[in-house]
């Protein structure tokens, strides 16, 4: 099920994709499989862009399935009841507008039970620092997937220090290409692969 999935997004077939996921949801699939069959799918479209095969507009349709189908999948995904357990700032971060992950992310955060500030794409370091002062949340949660986020998210992690907010704001990345040299260039706390382990470090920092 899952694999199929991957292969229809990745092949851009939007019909099969939607009637496919729909099927998986009667048939009571854990709707994170699905998710993570569609990540697959986005990986290949990825590589296919890589290997010249496939251009922006497909970059674009991928893009559209992906939203369409996460929108069949996210009422299925428990949400989170009674008082949060604590607030997460998230964004991606300056010059960078993916944000299908992030959003993602900030999904299971709530179906966590976390109270999530989204700001947003595109997110310059200042923004983030504002809405940390703002909010009083301890975990401030940066998404990117082109290789120059790093450096914006090191310069979020630095304007963090200068704000005098570093002593209490644990930072955690994630998107792509973001692994544990990124974490050290950057200065964060820790990086998440998936959006799971994204909960899972919340709740480290924050309490279970
Ligand atoms: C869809 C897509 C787009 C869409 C984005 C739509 C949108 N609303 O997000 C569009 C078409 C707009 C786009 C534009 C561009 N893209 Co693009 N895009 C992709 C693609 C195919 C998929 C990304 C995606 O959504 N993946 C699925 C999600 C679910 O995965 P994810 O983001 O990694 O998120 C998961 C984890 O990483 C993690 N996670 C994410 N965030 C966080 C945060 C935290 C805190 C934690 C813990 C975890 C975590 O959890 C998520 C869920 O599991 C990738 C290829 C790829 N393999 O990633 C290229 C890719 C990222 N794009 C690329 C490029 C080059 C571009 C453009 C520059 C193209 C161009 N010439 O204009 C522009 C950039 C514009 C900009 N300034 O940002 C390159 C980046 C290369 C690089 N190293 O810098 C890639 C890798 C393609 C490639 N192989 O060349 N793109």
């Amino acid at each position: 099920m899952k694999e199929a999935i991957a292969a229809m997004l990745a092949e851009l077939r939007e019909d099969d994709t939607l009637a496919e996921i729909g099927k998986a949801l009667a048939a009571g699939t854990d709707p994170l499989a699905l998710v993570e069959g569609l990540r697959d799918g986005m990986s290949e479209v990825g590589r296919r862009f890589e290997e010249k095969e496939y251009y922006l507009s497909e970059l674009i349709m991928s893009a559209e399935i992906f939203k369409q189908a996460i929108g069949l999948i996210e009422p299925r995904l428990a949400s989170g009841s009674g008082a949060p357990r604590g607030s997460v700032v998230i964004g991606t971060v300056k010059g960078d507008i993916h944000d299908i992950g992030k959003n993602i992310v900030a999904t299971l955060l709530r179906c966590g039970g976390y109270e999530v500030h989204d700001l947003g794409v595109d997110i310059p370091a200042d923004a983030f620092v504002r809405k940390l002062k703002e909010t009083g949340a301890p975990v401030l949660a940066l998404s990117g997937l082109l290789t120059l986020a790093f450096d914006s998210m090191k310069e979020t992690v630095d304007s963090l220090a200068e704000a005098g907010l570093r002593g209490r704001v644990k930072v955690i990345i994630g998107g792509g290409p973001v692994n544990d040299k990124v974490v050290e260039y950057s200065g964060a706390d820790a990086w998440g692969m998936d959006a799971s382990q994204a909960v899972k470090l919340v709740g480290q920092f924050v309490g279970p």
